[in-house]
């Protein structure tokens, strides 16, 4: 499949506003534990070595709601909802991941979950993409977005929604005008694209359907600016990925046309290996994405 780059990308943003989790500003991502004793571990690759360290945790009463960069200081924080109150739990942030950080930010009924994070204006500050997940209501499947201003949620906005069986597979910026857009998935690979517009509003369209034979796996960012979708042969579907690593080998300049290719490397009874290779149309090679997929 292909995406087409404008001519008019932005410069890619920090990682932190990209959907990654980058404690340090440093532009790695790291791997994020969490055990059931309310113990956070960070994992950050030292050599060929994930190295692990302790992380204060809020305690079990807390959710992990999201990561997303609230302030814009490149660094990633921590969103926490109380699942243990009635009706209503109490959103906190965490500043950087600290505790010396924590705020509230708003209540919010347990009915609604995290289900993207991103820039979805473009402002440079972390935003929240909830969903009604609950099908008790009208507004189930909707999604609202809490627009961070730096210091709290500025403003809540409606945005779309589908119904609940369709997937939301993230907020990634597929057009590079700088503000991250919606994309949902129906059980039969029907693709809904929510397009960010100014004044934090957006433009759904259908954006026509998954390729036969491949199901939608994610969201990646392949070249540093525009978005892509991850696909794998339907033979993978029902699997869980175990293992995902991207190689960046080039940038591809704006105004090209982008394919990936997913090809098997090894398919056992349990697991199998992924390689998707994405090239520009003239074939010079932006990444390579080596997935390990494992039967559930
Ligand atoms: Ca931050
Ligand atoms: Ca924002
Ligand atoms: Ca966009």
């Amino acid at each position: 499949m292909a995406v087409t780059i404008p001519a008019d990308a932005e410069t890619p943003k920090p990682l932190s506003l990209r959907g990654e989790i980058d404690l340090d500003g440093n532009g790695k991502s790291v791997l994020l534990l969490r055990s059931n004793k309310a113990q956070m571990q960070v994992g950050r690759l030292v050599g060929n070595k994930l190295q692990f360290s302790t992380l204060a945790d809020p305690g079990l009463n807390f959710k992990l709601a999201g990561v997303s960069d609230f302030d814009g200081d490149g660094k990633s924080d921590l969103v926490l909802v109380n699942t243990t109150t009635p009706e209503r739990g109490d959103v906190r942030a965490w500043t950087n991941f600290s505790p010396s950080g924590d705020k509230l930010l708003r209540q919010v009924k347990h009915v609604w979950e995290v289900q993207a994070v991103g820039d979805l204006d473009g402002d440079g500050k972390g935003d929240l993409v909830w969903r009604y997940v609950v099908n008790d209501s009208p507004d189930t499947g909707v999604s609202y977005i809490w627009f961070s201003d730096g210091a709290g949620v500025g403003q809540v906005r409606k945005r779309g929604g589908a119904p609940l069986d369709w997937t939301l597979l993230g907020a990634r910026d597929l057009n590079g005008d700088g503000a991250a857009d919606m994309v949902y998935v129906s059980p039969d690979g029907a693709i809904r694209v929510l397009m960010a517009t100014a004044n934090r509003t957006c433009a759904n369209y259908g954006a026509g359907s998954v390729p036969a034979g491949f199901t939608a796996m994610a969201l990646a960012d392949f070249t540093g600016a525009v978005g892509a979708f991850q696909v794998l042969p339907d033979g993978a579907r029902s699997t869980t990925t175990i293992e995902s690593k991207t190689n960046m080998m080039g940038a591809i300049p704006v105004g090209s046309t982008l394919v990936a290719t997913a090809t098997p490397l090894h398919v056992g009874r349990r697991t199998s290996v992924w390689v998707t290779r994405v090239e520009s149309a003239e074939g010079k090679l932006a990444s390579v994405t080596t997935q390990t997929q494992m039967a559930l």
